[in-house]
């Protein structure tokens, strides 16, 4: 008998690969630090849980979370970087390409720019090139297990190549928009996009 073990497909952020690879005022740590912007993050409620991608798009998407779970996914590993300087090597996620989402979705020409929400009211804005990237993800595993609640449970979008305030946790939310909008760290100084080589971090 022949037994064919198929492995999930891996994926490494080509951000790893940089020559530069640890961005400009940033220093290695060797695990995330947990921000939120409340101080209690309630055990969401799986079975109401609905992700929905919206707004410009031809197809809006709406999954529950046992749905979720059975689309394609990969792995990848990537290297989290926070704008208060911190970073953190080779995390391993995974979950759906956001990619993929966008092409069940169709965005119309006239969407440029995505607000990010999430369970607890964060919000965050993006450029929708972002979403177009091999490494951009909506996690539901990290480290080889379920995400916990504090990095994100149930849903969390990975962007490498974005600081880590875009990396969204406990997303409900995808919306696709004409303009840019400010989330809420935007709203208080920080930069609309965030690229860590190019230090875009305030303003
Ligand atoms: N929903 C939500 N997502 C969030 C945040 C938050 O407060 N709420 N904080 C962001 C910031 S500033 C960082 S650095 C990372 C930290 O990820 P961690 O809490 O998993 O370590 O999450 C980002 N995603
Ligand atoms: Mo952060």
């Amino acid at each position: 008998m022949i037994i064919y073990v198929m492995e999930k497909r891996r994926i490494v952020s080509s951000v790893n690969l940089r020559e530069d690879r640890l961005p400009p005022g940033q220093r290695w740590i060797s695990a995330p630090i947990v921000y939120d912007i409340v101080d209690h993050v309630p055990q969401w409620d799986i079975q109401s849980y609905r992700f929905k991608l919206f707004g410009l798009v031809e197809n809006p998407l709406e999954y529950s979370y046992e749905e979720l779970l059975r689309l394609p996914s990969v792995e990848l590993v990537a290297d989290f970087h926070c704008v208060t300087r911190w970073s953190v090597k080779e995390i391993l996620w995974e979950g759906v390409q956001t990619s993929y989402l966008l092409s069940l979705a169709r965005p119309k020409p006239s969407a440029k720019y995505v607000m990010v929400h999430c369970l607890e009211g964060y919000t965050t804005n993006l450029p929708v090139e972002y979403l177009y990237e091999e490494d951009s993800l909506l996690a539901y595993r990290m480290q080889g297990a379920p995400i916990p609640l504090r990095h994100g449970y149930p849903l969390r979008l990975v962007v490498p190549k974005l600081y880590a305030w875009k990396s969204a946790k406990y997303v409900w939310g995808i919306e696709l928009m004409e303009r840019d909008a400010p989330g809420f760290w935007e709203q208080r100084g920080y930069n609309m996009r965030g690229d860590p080589w190019k230090e875009e971090r305030y303003w």
